[in-house]
């Protein structure tokens, strides 16, 4: 299929009719609600930001931090326009669905490539990726030299392709994640603010231990006690009730059909049905779905000029918007917001940023890994998509490992895990200017502390139960999953590149609010932290700055 053609019906299973996003619409849901059958924030017909237009607050990016900043901001009584490069997702495509399913992804599952990238990219040795129709799809595998950071586009950043594990780290170790933020204040306040906020809870204890969807998570548990190691509980936003619902075959299934890389249909709370629809509930938040910015520079009168692409479904610009705000808050994620403001410093659109932009990035030391067991321990051929313990490790080995479902669909006797490590290194951004992209300076090698973390736990458990590493997942003979990262943090660090809450230094009136300030590990998933950070910066900024 060519670059600039929509993708038709017959060769993606996606009607170009049923599924070109909408663009004109204000985010319009009721109260917040954090029911999995809760509607999506809806769409209005309204104008999409307008050339020319003059806005208070325009916030880059739908993921946790611009949401978070939306709706406090909304409620403060600021009107605020959000830009979105990525759809809307609240249309279903011809099989009913908004989202694809993981193990048949098609146009609607990656950002703008004509091949899948999936993060496993073997089964049994054989490569599985396909060719797609190329599509503003909702899955970016954005590759970097030495490593491939996956993230979310569409209305609702990260959360729509999340797994939902929704994880706030242990008190000891914030210290090492967030050395300027004051503790106290994080654990009082902010945290059970962005609990409350997404919608966290865990599994009913006395449900998983007779649930078929997580015996591989109960095999899990086995050999993770069996060697010695703590296994945890982990929360997550997906509506539990919801889920055994699936179970029990009353409702229609999502986390039990295997959904969650290229979206869920049904029991997740995603932001869209959080954050954003309460913020769509003030009346106060415009979004504009298939928006990019690409330039934020000082307008003559005071505030910000900021030009936005808008994008058609092919990735082609439709038209150029230039349009002024009196403030900017970052909100693209750690690799976004990190990319914008490095070219921004570095061809003169924003002078005054320091040095710090575009430094601190790190992988949250993401490793994957796969274990064969033994045929009397099969971990079932319908495993629930949402993950809900894991191994914990930090304190003696620098790791904490999900367990993650392998959900194919047959019976694997697989063990899967992604690991976050303590890993020490940290990568920068830099501006190519003869090729006039952003480079990140990672290399594959730096991966090599994480692989070492994680054999903390999964060599021990190997010998233990007398079992070995699958070679099948990541290649052939390829036992890490080293390759890529589901958690980039950084790039414009808390207090460096930054102030303490997050205010660029050198232009008053641009901040940053997303996953980019926190310096490249939070010791678990990361978008608890995020949200409970930018509850916590928002909040200050609101009572000072405006
Ligand atoms: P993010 O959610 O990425 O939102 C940024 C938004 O900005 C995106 O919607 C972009 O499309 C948009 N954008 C970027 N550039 C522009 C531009 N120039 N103009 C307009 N819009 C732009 O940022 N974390 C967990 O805690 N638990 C999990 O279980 C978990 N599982 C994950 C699984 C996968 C497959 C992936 C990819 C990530 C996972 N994460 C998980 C990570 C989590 O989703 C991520 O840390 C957050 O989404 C980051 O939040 P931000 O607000 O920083």
């Amino acid at each position: 299929m060519a670059a600039t053609s929509l993708p038709d019906k017959e060769s993606s299973g996606v009607s170009r009719r049923g599924f070109i996003a909408r663009t004109g619409f204000i985010l319009g849901a009721a109260a917040l609600s954090t029911s999995a059958t809760a509607p999506r924030a809806r769409a209005r017909t309204a104008p999409v930001i307008g050339n020319g237009q003059q806005v208070p607050v325009l916030v880059i990016g739908t993921g946790y931090g611009g949401s978070v900043a939306a709706l406090r901001l909304a409620l403060a009584g600021v009107d605020v326009h959000m830009v979105e490069m990525g759809m809307a997702w609240d249309t279903p495509g011809p099989d009913g669905k908004i989202f694809a399913n993981t193990t048949s992804p098609d146009a609607r599952s990656y950002w703008l490539r004509t091949r899948t990238k999936q993060p496993l990219s073997n089964f049994l040795g054989f490569p599985i990726d396909r060719s797609i129709p190329r599509y503003t799809g909702i899955l970016d595998a954005e590759e970097f030299s030495g490593i491939t950071v996956y993230q979310g586009r569409g209305v609702g950043g990260g959360s729509l392709v999340n797994g939902g594990m929704a994880v706030t780290p242990k008190r000891e170790n914030f210290g090492a994640i967030l050395p300027t933020v004051d503790a106290d204040e994080m654990y009082a306040t902010y945290y059970p603010r962005a609990n409350a906020g997404l919608g966290v809870s865990t599994v009913d204890p006395a449900w998983f231990e007779k649930a078929d969807c997580y015996t591989y998570a109960r095999v899990g548990r086995k050999h993770a006690q069996r060697s010695g190691f703590p296994f945890v509980f982990v929360p997550d936003v997906y509506d539990w009730d919801y889920m055994e619902r699936e179970a029990a075959g009353t409702v229609p299934k999502s986390a039990l059909a295997g959904e969650i890389l290229y979206g869920n249909n049904y029991g997740k709370k995603s932001l869209q049905k959080t954050y954003l629809a309460q913020a769509a509930a003030t009346g106060r938040v415009t979004v504009s779905p298939l928006h990019q910015v690409t330039s934020v520079a000082p307008a003559p009168g005071g505030g910000y000029t900021v030009v936005i692409d808008e994008l058609r479904t092919d990735g082609s610009v439709a038209g150029t918007k230039t349009v002024t705000a009196g403030r900017v808050f970052f909100a693209a994620g750690s690799v976004g917001t990190s990319k914008l403001l490095t070219r921004f410093r570095a061809t003169g659109l924003l002078p005054g940023l320091n040095d710090a932009v575009g430094a601190g990035w790190g992988d949250n030391g993401n490793v994957m890994c796969g274990r064969a067991n033994h045929l009397w321990d099969p971990t079932g051929s319908v495993q629930a998509s949402i993950p809900c313990g894991g191994i914990d490790n930090w304190a003696a080995g620098g790791a904490f490992a999900e367990v993650a479902p392998l959900p194919t669909g047959i019976e694997t006797f697989a063990s899967f895990y992604l690991s976050i490590t303590r890993n020490p290194h940290r990568a920068r951004f830099t501006w190519n200017a003869a090729a006039g992209r952003v480079d990140l300076d990672w290399q594959t090698a730096w991966k090599q502390p994480s692989i070492d973390m994680a054999k903390t736990i999964f060599d021990r458990i190997n010998s233990k139960e007398g079992t070995i590493y699958r070679t099948d997942l990541f290649g052939t003979y390829k036992i890490w999953g080293d390759h890529l990262t589901y958690h980039p943090l950084g790039g414009a660090v808390l207090g460096e590149a930054t102030d303490n809450y997050g205010r660029l230094h050198g232009h008053p009136g641009l901040y940053v609010i997303d996953g980019a300030l926190i310096p490249g590990n939070t010791s678990v998933n990361p978008f608890v932290t995020i949200t409970a950070l930018a509850e916590r910066n928002i909040e200050h900024i609101i009572a000072t700055d405006l």
